[in-house]
């Protein structure tokens, strides 16, 4: 078979940089390892339970990436090579409110949005963008320097455009331009052998670390890519017994005795990492730097907008607690506050209508009774049984706590001036394409499934 489609070569992708990244960041290849022997054990404990948001194949290979680049320009070309692996803009972050230190970007995941195409390959990338102009971390002539610096670069190639415009064309490449493009967006997100200008990278790094990381060098890298573990306490208790630093938290939900809902994720800590610098005067030598960091995630179901204000809720009352008793963990806090306001079943979950759920019919045989012809009594009666959907975005607040606990600097940040405005609109117009607002796609995966669960019932269902 010589011709690739969008899936393959997108699961190629991922596998080409996971490789890649292994030979740079040779932790990454530990935590890979562990995360398989966890997911591994929760298999045998849990059995069919453990496979319930994603098949344990699809689980062994799915992997985040992360990547940071600087201008609309860069932005919309990394759109077009994402499109060429089936992968579109979803969601949008702004990380500058969501971070109390000074992460100057805003973000969207490219990733594919079919249920078909996330079973057969979930891979995601999560990429942000420097906002230059943004006055609270950048003085105009800091801002104009930066423009200059980034306008001159290219971090892309007209060939791996090209490939790029003909894969999303065609969905997908015939051989050998499939191998070639998944080769060159693979080396595009190389670290670069090239000497970091130090004054130049010591003037951002003061004003915001990820600001240097991004718009110090005239390439970019991927920062981190992330494995997913069905038991990330589990995990995080075993990387730290192999004598792993790991940040103190872990991102997101609690652990608790209820169902996992949307993204718990922790990382260990960034590396020092050998890289070149040449001084104003020429001369090159050699130091390190520390932003690339390993991140591994959990996964549960995706909220609806009201299990999203639950959430949200939920997360201020436990800060709120947390204030007033500064010497409890913040993760008993979480769990207790949990336990109060969330349903501790699935079951729960679907009939307040807080989660997102696909449905199936059950046998004839699993029915308890007659039931009303609407889901809640079809569910009560187990006439329809309903299958979580799994979060495939991210949070804004763990985002923003996992660039900042990984940070070596606090960096600056004036609030007393006014920050530019971006929005997902702005965000579409500058890749040229809309970018997708998560809860349209949940929502519109499970009124596919209604209508189909109806039609087999031969009544019209309602998620409400
Ligand atoms: C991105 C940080 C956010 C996540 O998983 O929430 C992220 C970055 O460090 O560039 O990857
Ligand atoms: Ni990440």
């Amino acid at each position: 078979m010589t011709f690739a489609s969008a899936w393959e070569l997108r699961a190629e992708f991922a596998q080409s940089l996971s490789r890649m990244y292994g030979t740079e960041v040779p932790a990454y290849t530990d935590l890979v390892q562990v995360a398989a022997e966890v997911n591994r054990d929760v298999l045998i404990r849990d059995g069919a339970d453990a496979e319930r948001l994603g098949t344990a194949t699809r689980v062994a290979e799915e992997r985040h990436g992360a990547i940071r680049v600087g201008t609309p320009q860069e932005m919309h070309q990394v759109a077009t090579i994402f499109a060429g692996f089936g992968m579109h803009p979803v969601g949008f972050y702004d990380l500058r409110d969501a971070a109390t230190s000074a992460v100057p970007v805003v973000s969207t995941a490219f990733r594919p949005v079919d249920a078909e195409q996330l079973a057969r390959n979930p891979f995601r990338v999560f990429t942000s963008m420097l906002v230059v102009d943004d006055r609270r971390f950048f003085a105009p002539e800091i801002s104009d320097r930066l423009t200059a610096f980034l306008g001159e670069r290219r971090l892309f190639g007209p060939e791996l455009l090209e490939l790029a415009h003909r894969a999303q064309a065609h969905g997908g490449l015939d051989q050998p331009h499939a191998g070639r493009f998944v080769a060159l967006a693979t080396a595009a997100f190389e670290l670069a052998a090239e000497p970091v200008d130090r004054s130049w990278y010591e003037t951002l790094e003061a004003i915001s670390s990820v600001a240097a990381d991004i718009g110090g060098v005239r390439s970019t890298h991927i920062n981190h890519l992330t494995p997913r573990v069905l038991d990330i306490d589990e995990l995080y208790a075993r990387m730290q017994s192999r004598g792993i630093a790991m940040i103190d938290e872990i991102q997101g939900p609690p652990r608790w005795d209820g169902p996992d809902v949307l993204l718990r994720q922790t990382s260990f800590r960034a590396l020092a990492e050998p890289r070149r610098f040449r001084d104003d005067d020429g001369h090159i030598s050699t130091g390190a730097l520390r932003v690339r960091f390993g991140e591994v995630e959990a996964r549960g179901v995706a909220l609806t907008p009201a299990g999203r204000d639950r959430y949200d809720a939920m997360v201020a009352e436990t800060d709120a607690r947390a204030a007033a008793d500064p010497d409890s963990s913040r993760q008993d806090i979480a769990r207790a506050v949990w336990t109060e306001r969330l349903p501790a079943t699935e079951h729960e979950l679907a009939q307040q209508d807080l989660a997102y759920f696909t449905f199936r019919v059950a046998e004839a045989s699993a029915r308890t009774g007659p039931a009303e012809p609407n889901l809640t009594s079809l569910i009560e009666h187990h006439w329809v049984i309903p299958e979580p959907i799994v979060y495939e975005d991210f949070l804004p607040r763990s985002a923003a706590g996992i660039f900042q606990s990984n940070l070596t600097s606090e960096g600056r940040k004036d609030t007393s001036l006014a920050g530019s405005a971006r929005d997902i609109g702005w965000m579409s117009d500058i890749l040229g394409r809309q970018v997708a607002d998560p809860n349209d796609l949940y929502a519109a995966q499970r009124s596919r499934s209604l209508a189909a669960v109806g039609a087999e019932l031969g009544m019209a269902l309602e998620a409400r």
